[in-house]
């Protein structure tokens, strides 16, 4: 058998056959083609469907997000509004209290100017007080001295008045034959005086004190021989005597206010030592010393005028 009569293809049976074989060809094509633009629309409109229902759903959320955004532009607008009418309220509170607080800051300024110059004032006749004060201080001051010195010149002039008129009362008994020599008890007649030896520890005042007690003063001594009784009698611990450089010093005055018109220092005296000496003793040998004022001495030595 012939291989190649397994493979051939029949032979079409004519030129009518191949006419309709064609035919149904075409139709099938066409019926194909058709099938498939219906599908290609179909899936277009679908498509299209789709699309425009997201379209409408995407309008939708936008319309509602619009109106949302609105609403919340709306609110917020509102709140804004409420916010600045707050703001404007606080901020016109504000300026309120701002000018209550700026004149009452005016009114404190005026009234620590006032306070001020009430303080210049006050300070001004504080000082001017001061300075009169000061003044009256020293006036008065002067006033002191001088009473005082004064006064002390006048008792000064009256213990001479004194002693004269005693000296004259003397002389005028002498002349008329009557004595005068006697003495109070107690007290030691010599020459034209009478003394009288204390005893017990004093200062130089309270020795002063106790001898114008007794009608007499701390002793002035004028000679030789009146030092000479006086040291028969002294006491052996030391006495005060009526001698003192109290105001000047190195300048030594009388009880009795007479000149220094005759002196019995012990050598090297007078010398002012320690704190300071203005007061005279008498010591057991009779010779003079000055000592401090304050200390005590056992002995002190008064003197007065015979009586008649
Ligand atoms: C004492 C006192 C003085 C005096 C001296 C002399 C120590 O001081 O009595 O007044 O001058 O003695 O030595
Ligand atoms: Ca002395």
């Amino acid at each position: 058998m012939d291989p190649h009569s397994q493979v051939e293809f029949p032979k079409f049976p004519g030129r009518r056959r191949q006419c309709c074989q064609r035919g149904t060809l075409l139709a099938l094509l066409g019926l194909v083609t058709t099938a498939m633009w219906a599908g290609l629309l179909t899936l277009l409109l679908l498509w299209h469907w789709e699309t425009v229902q997201k379209l409408k759903q995407l309008e939708k959320t936008a319309a509602q997000n619009d109106l949302e955004t609105v609403q919340k532009l709306k609110q917020l607008e509102k709140t804004a509004a409420q916010n600045v009418s707050q703001v404007s309220k606080d901020l016109e509170r504000h300026k309120g209290e701002q000018v209550a607080q700026e004149s009452q800051a005016a009114k404190m300024s005026q009234s620590m100017e006032k306070i001020q110059d009430e303080q210049n004032r006050m300070k001004s006749q504080d000082s001017e007080l001061s300075r009169n004060l000061n003044g009256l201080r020293e006036d008065l001051s002067d006033l002191q001295s001088q009473g005082l010195n004064e006064r002390r010149a006048a008792l000064h002039a009256l213990d001479r008045l004194q002693e004269e008129v005693a000296k004259l009362w003397i002389e005028l008994r002498v002349s008329n034959g009557t004595t005068c020599n006697t003495c109070p008890d107690d007290w030691v007649h010599f020459q034209k005086k009478c003394y009288y030896f204390g005893e017990g520890p004093k200062r130089w005042i309270q020795a002063r004190f106790a001898c114008s007690k007794l009608h007499g003063r701390l002793v002035s001594i004028h000679s030789q021989e009146e030092q000479d009784f006086l040291t028969r009698h002294a006491n052996k611990k030391g006495s005060w005597i009526g001698l003192r450089d109290l105001n000047i010093e190195g300048e030594f005055v009388w009880m009795d206010q007479n000149p220094l018109d005759y002196s019995n220092w012990q050598p090297g005296e007078p010398n002012n030592g320690g704190q300071g000496e203005d007061c005279v003793m008498m010591r057991a040998s009779g010779h003079w010393n000055d000592a401090f004022c304050g200390s005590y001495l056992d002995g002190w030595v008064c003197d007065r005028l015979v009586t008649c």
